[in-house]
């Protein structure tokens, strides 16, 4: 008989909870669609669900909204991501996001185009969203996989059966977004990001290697992290190179304006308010975080001349999910082109 000595989910999940998360009042109990969660010591009881994110994360938010969206309490377990804290470097937050099944089945990431889709740059092990299903025991990883699985708890209220292709189409479009190039790197024809954004990013990617490296260092030499920690020092160096390049910015700037035009044709097709007809679905959700993002970052530029991505904008900007798991999330800052959506 063999016994099986790898700790639990529910411990890993617990480990990261009261040791990754340095103040207790970033642990909450969010339930009946309360935009304001209810503080949480962390113990008993434990919701089913847990997400592991942060405020201004864009692949956080995409999970935030569809939990709202399909109305499931959670625990909100919120980390900051951002130097000087950067919680997800944590080795107990670590541990358990690479217990999820993507962890195991896709390589590291290795490198940078601006994006952070696992499909063009592999798996970051030191990222968030990570969701535990304390119910079943799983972990899981990645916003696409993460909305896939609250798309079958809920029996498929975010993705309708007979417009699955099409749905999953536009979010891998959403995914593939360089939004992690456009948020750390300036435009070099007119920097319009918050000043807040425009200075908090200032050699943001050398913190954070410089905080991998430290993590990195106190790590037993046999850990099996090592590997993942060093793959994310490749991943933030070729990040740093990437956005100090006026024409990458540029290539990325142009490739997402081209985004948006796209979306704008596919937008005539449909007859409804929404991209699927008939149904507010998980495609809106991903499509409203991303533009809420850009307009945020004054990139709304790109729908000028596109009537119906502005009009669409508009309906996402008022819909539940996307008000009570993004633009109303505690915390976000607030900006002059984005307040006339926050209430105050
Ligand atoms: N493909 C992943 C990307 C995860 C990701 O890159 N998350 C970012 C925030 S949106 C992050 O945690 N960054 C922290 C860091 O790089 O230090 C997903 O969609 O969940």
């Amino acid at each position: 008989m063999t016994i099986d000595v790898r700790p639990s989910i529910d411990t890993l999940a617990a480990h990261a909870r009261s040791l990754a998360i340095g103040d207790p009042e970033r642990r909450s109990i969010v339930s009946s669609g309360n935009v304001h969660p209810k503080p949480w010591d962390g113990k008993s009881p434990t919701p089913r669900l847990e997400l592991f994110h942060f405020t201004m994360s864009i692949c956080s938010q995409k999970i935030r909204a569809a939990l709202f969206q399909i109305g499931a309490p959670f625990a909100s377990s919120e980390l900051v991501i951002m130097p000087p804290l950067s919680e997800n470097y944590s080795a107990e937050y670590v541990k358990l996001r690479m217990a999820s099944a993507i962890a195991r089945s896709r390589p590291f990431v290795k490198g940078y185009s601006g994006s952070s889709s696992v499909e063009n740059e592999g798996f970051d092990p030191l990222a968030v969203p990570t969701l535990v299903d304390h119910k079943k025991g799983e972990v899981v990883a990645d916003s696409r996989v993460i909305a896939a699985y609250l798309d079958i708890l809920s029996e498929g209220a975010l993705v309708p059966l007979q417009w699955q292709n099409r749905t999953w189409n536009e979010i891998a479009i959403v995914d593939a977004i360089p939004h992690a190039g456009l948020f750390y790197g300036a435009n070099p024809d007119g920097d319009d990001r918050p000043e807040m954004i425009r200075v908090g990013m200032q050699d943001a990617h050398s913190k954070k290697i410089e905080l991998v490296r430290k993590r990195l260092a106190q790590l037993p030499a046999d850990s099996n992290l090592r590997e993942a920690y060093g793959q994310k020092i490749i991943k933030e160096e070729a990040g740093r190179e990437f956005i100090a390049k006026p024409a990458n910015m540029r290539a990325i700037i142009e490739s997402t304006y081209s985004t948006i035009v796209e979306l704008d044709r596919r937008l005539a097709d449909s007859a409804g308010e929404w991209l699927i007809p008939d149904r507010f679905t998980l495609a809106d959700i991903f499509w409203g975080v991303s533009l809420f993002r850009l307009l945020y970052l004054g990139y709304n530029w790109m729908w000028k001349d596109c009537s119906r991505v502005a009009g669409y904008s508009e309906r996402l900007f008022a819909a539940p999910a996307l008000q009570n798991g993004v633009i109303n999330w505690p915390g976000h800052p607030p900006g002059e082109r984005i307040e006339r959506f926050q209430k105050r």
